[in-house]
């Protein structure tokens, strides 16, 4: 059966059941939803945690004592539901303030601002028992040349993730930073754009060691990269501290579909990745219900995710299990490609004295050897279309 259950760890965003369908082109097309509703309905479902920025819980600018006022009744929830709060984050780009950013923007007393507003939150993340605090930057970027020295703008977002860095060891936080990479949208060019950028940035902060990435499987397509190598490579590094999980067709507008909507393939091989590689963080939903559907909608979107991603995760498990896809796999030379190139403790001079490495190679010979990926790529089809 497909049914979600806490031990498989998913959890949705505030935000991502109760947008409202506002777009660029269109106002809301649904009601205001209640925090308090989407945590018994996401744990109805099946869902384990949900996760917040601070103005989906406390709307901006509110009173301390309405600020507690919305704490308590979320707690509330929480403990009706048995939900957890694996992750929570800032909303750095709503208010018109963040217009040209919120770590980068020009304005100082703008930085310094956001700066407060991240802190104020991370208190409210530990206090919930949050284990990892994303920080998505979509305003941080700019739409012409001169407006933003980026060499200065990065100067400037080390400077604010060192600063959280200091905080969270200060406090004694367990709590670990995940950086969302985002090409573009809201800004036309995003500072930290893909899962590459943001890994490159984080080994530049003052403890690299509590930094990660939070990919987003829409947004590296988005840049027409491949979810797989980039989750891959976040996975290889140490890094995948958080997953997005969510559906896009290709590159064009963040389309935050439902996971296994849109790339249907890569969602399969992100499953099978995730799954196989040992990753035990939860498996995130970022995802936006389409503006088309009404309350209904809204929760048979959400269930839809976690079933995708249960099917997938089945056809996956299938595909590696079966006899003649391990074969497949030995006559594409993958066990080969896990074999390192080079014998214990060889070194250089031994690699120039092996002729067969060089002179005794043929080249030609081994040019000819087919590399056996269509059939195996054929058997992946079979699987994810339950086709064997
Ligand atoms: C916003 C964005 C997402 C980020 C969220 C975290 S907010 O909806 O589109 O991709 O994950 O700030
Ligand atoms: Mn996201
Ligand atoms: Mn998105
Ligand atoms: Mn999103």
């Amino acid at each position: 059966s497909y049914r979600p259950v806490p031990e498989d760890k998913f959890s949705f965003g505030l935000w991502t059941v109760g947008w409202q369908g506002r777009d660029p082109f269109g106002d809301a097309t649904r009601d205001v939803l209640d925090p308090v509703e989407s945590v018994r309905r996401l744990g109805e479902l099946g869902a384990y945690g949900v996760t917040f920025h601070d103005d989906d819980l406390i709307p901006f600018g509110a009173s301390d004592t309405d600020r507690e006022r919305h704490v308590k009744r979320f707690r509330q929830a929480l403990d009706g539901a048995g939900m957890a709060v694996p992750m929570v984050t800032t909303n750095l780009f709503a208010h018109p303030v963040f217009k040209d950013g919120a770590f980068t923007s020009n304005d100082r007393d703008v930085r310094r601002f956001a700066l407060r507003k991240t802190l104020r939150n991370i208190d409210l993340a530990a206090e919930l028992g949050a284990r990892t605090y994303v920080c998505w930057g979509g305003r941080e970027g700019s739409e012409s040349g001169a407006a933003k020295d980026v060499r200065a703008a990065l100067d400037r977002m080390k400077e604010a993730f060192d600063l959280l860095g200091a905080y969270v060891t200060e406090q004694g936080y367990d709590l670990r930073f995940a950086v969302e990479p985002k090409p573009n949208e809201p800004r036309g060019d995003i500072l930290l754009p893909t899962v590459g950028h943001a890994l490159a940035f984080i080994e530049r902060l003052e403890r690299p060691e509590l930094y990660g990435v939070n990919p987003e499987v829409g947004h590296e397509q988005m840049a027409g990269l491949s979810v797989q190598h980039g989750i891959a490579q976040a996975l290889w590094a140490g890094k995948l501290f958080h997953i997005d999980l969510n559906g896009q067709n290709g590159i064009k507008y963040d389309q935050d579909l439902r996971f296994g909507a849109g790339d249907l393939r890569q969602a399969f091989w992100l499953v099978d990745l995730l799954e196989t590689a040992g990753y035990e963080g939860p498996r995130h939903f970022d995802f936006k219900p389409p503006r088309t559907e009404d309350a209904e909608g809204v929760w048979a979107s959400a269930a839809g995710c976690m079933r995708n991603y249960l099917i997938l995760k089945e056809r996956a498990a299938a595909f590696r299990a079966d006899p003649e896809v391990q074969e497949a796999l030995r006559s594409s030379r993958l066990d080969e490609l896990a074999r390192p190139t080079l014998e214990a403790g060889e070194t250089p001079a031994a690699l120039l004295a092996d002729r067969s490495a060089y002179e005794d190679f043929d080249p030609d010979v081994a040019a000819r050897r087919g590399m056996a990926f269509e059939r195996l790529d054929q058997l992946a089809m079979d699987h994810l279309l339950a086709a064997r």
